[in-house]
């Protein structure tokens, strides 16, 4: 009985572990854990978040990015100004220094998914492709997470 327990446990962990820890790789790019945030049925809008880790000993850069479930996708960054956060779209995409790792979270770098066709919802997987200007396109897919994930930060998405 003890045993069968234990050998449960070890396959749950096993079974688990990929979902916690989504690491993709494109040419040097590492790509860690790329969430969601869940949305409500009349936000247009929606968050996503990972970490980008330079290998390589050249620069890149998080040029674009596309997804079924978005009628476009930018890349953001929030900032405060005067006391109020704001979002700004940064069409030259985000710069990824050799060996440096860049992580898009709530409340500074994220990618906005515009024009939601579907509410994010919890537990989803959203499928995406980024692009970067040296390592080409890769396949990825946010996790959708509860609002509540990662602390307040969802709010500003209402901005748009
Ligand atoms: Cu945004």
């Amino acid at each position: 009985m003890r045993y069968s327990r234990t050998t449960l446990a070890a396959t749950l962990a096993c079974l688990a572990a990929p979902a916690a820890a989504r690491d993709l790789n494109a040419g040097t790019i590492r790509i860690s854990h790329p969430w969601a945030r869940e949305t409500a049925p009349s936000q247009s809008v929606g968050g996503g978040y990972l970490s980008l880790t330079n290998k390589g000993r050249q620069p890149d850069r998080l040029i674009s990015a596309t997804s079924p479930a978005a009628r476009e996708v930018q890349i953001h960054s929030m900032s405060m100004d005067r006391g109020v956060m704001r979002m700004r779209r940064l069409t030259g995409g985000v710069a990824i220094p050799a060996g440096a790792t860049v992580a898009m979270a709530p409340g500074g770098l994220h990618i906005m998914l515009v024009g939601l066709k579907a509410p994010l919802k919890r537990g989803a997987m959203i499928p995406a492709q980024l692009s970067f200007e040296r390592a080409g396109t890769i396949r990825i897919a946010f996790k959708v997470e509860p609002v509540t994930a990662q602390g307040p930060g969802g709010s500003h998405h209402e901005q748009h």
